[in-house]
């Protein structure tokens, strides 16, 4: 077989058939980017490679996928945050200017250019530890320039950067000071002004919001989901994470890719998550970051076989968090998924989450050849550790 290049001397993860898919002694095959064979080297063809990578025992998984951050934003929160170790409460700091508001007042002050300078580090960071897909929200413009500019600033990294950047609009992220009173209003923007035309410029593709007594009422949310369905975009959503609106059951009424957070998620949200085969995105990293007690209900979306992702919800206020590998920790030790569940959650089922599963997540022929190269002796390794980073190399299309 005739191909670009082909590892060898692997340990794999393929992450296919709704496993993690050990192979022992595997050997991956790529060209033009994609994959022309996997699996084990038992029984392989031949290979005539270009270049030929031997791996050493190493193992290798999909590249991994942040498939939920709002990685682009003005300033940061860190002064927020040590008002909050003095003792002053989330309300006060957003009456004296602070909190959500705060974020939108400095992304909206930021220009393209600057946009993508700040988070550049940010990206870096979750690069170097494998990743090689990124969900980015827009999220702190709350108009329809400052929204453009956000998603073209992702744009911008996916260009600059050897990763895939999956754009999602999140318009319906807060009520922004202009509107203050008139949420209703401001949906009306949304859905008549922001969807139509930045989905005719191609800038997005899925529509998340956030569904909360602090963010937009679930009827606010279905008016969202009906702009992005008359737009062929598929939708997401925040939902249940600081009460229960059932939002995730509305979500699913829409055939959503993933509804996110979900810490209070009833049964009948699960039952329709289930029926519907979205996936539930949770965000460990938020759940600490705020100090959340209510843990989501993981061992009712496993026995429902619910899909479960991973991802850091990099964001300045609940969570500032730039390690998918620590990610991977935190939902192993504070929501007692396996390592299986832990690695599945950020390969396959991210990928599901972000409507890719054609295209990446998984080691199958066809599919795109992202990869992640370990120097771990064994795969639990990459959840067990805190703050080490044992990635060897990184494989984007075949690079
Ligand atoms: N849920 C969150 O945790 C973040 N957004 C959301 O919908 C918080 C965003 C922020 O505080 O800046
Ligand atoms: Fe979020």
């Amino acid at each position: 077989m005739h191909c670009d290049t082909v590892w060898t001397e692997a340990r794999l993860l393929t992450m296919a058939g709704g496993d993690v898919g050990v192979v022992e002694d595997g050997v991956v095959a790529a060209t033009d980017g994609r994959i022309t064979y996997v699996g084990p080297r038992d029984g392989a063809p031949g290979f005539q490679a270009r270049e030929t990578v031997a791996c050493g025992g190493r193992w290798i998984t999909p590249g991994l996928i942040d498939c939920h951050t709002h990685l682009i934003h003005g300033g940061d929160r860190a002064h927020e945050f040590e008002l909050r170790l003095a003792g002053a409460s989330y309300e006060e700091i957003a009456r004296a200017g602070g909190g959500i508001v705060s974020t939108v007042k400095a992304t909206r002050a930021a220009s393209e250019a600057q946009l993508v300078a700040s988070a550049l580090p940010r990206l870096d960071a979750l690069m170097a530890e494998g990743v090689t897909t990124v969900e980015i929200k827009s999220g702190y413009g709350l108009s329809l320039e400052a929204e453009g500019r956000m998603l073209r600033a992702a744009g911008q990294l996916g260009r600059i950067r050897p990763v895939r950047v999956a754009r999602t609009f999140l318009g319906a992220h807060a009520l922004p000071p202009e509107h203050a009173g008139d949420a209703d209003g401001y949906i009306t923007r949304v859905v008549e002004e922001m969807i139509p035309t930045l989905a005719a410029e191609g800038l997005m593709d899925a529509v998340d919001a956030f569904c909360e007594g602090i963010g937009f009422t679930p009827s606010q949310v279905r008016r969202v989901f009906e702009a992005a369905t008359a737009v062929g975009l598929p939708v997401k959503l925040h939902a249940e994470q600081l009460s229960n609106l059932h939002g995730a059951e509305l979500a699913a009424g829409f055939k959503a890719l993933s509804a996110d957070h979900l810490e209070h998620l009833d049964a009948a949200g699960i039952a329709a998550m289930a029926r519907a085969g979205t996936v539930a995105t949770l965000l460990p990293g938020a759940y600490y970051f705020v100090r959340e007690t209510v843990l989501p209900p993981v061992e009712g979306l496993r026995a429902a076989g619910v899909p479960m992702a991973i991802a850091t919800d990099c964001n300045p206020g609940t969570s500032p968090l730039t390690s998918i590998l620590l990610t991977l920790n935190m939902a192993a030790t504070l929501f007692r998924m396996t390592v299986s569940e832990c690695l599945l959650g950020v390969t396959a089922h991210a990928a599901q989450a972000l409507g890719l599963g054609h295209e990446t997540g998984t080691l199958e022929v066809g599919k795109s050849c992202d990869l992640a190269i370990w120097d771990v002796e064994r795969p639990a390794e990459l959840v067990y550790r805190m703050g080490f980073n044992p990635l060897y190399r990184r494989v984007w299309r075949g690079k």
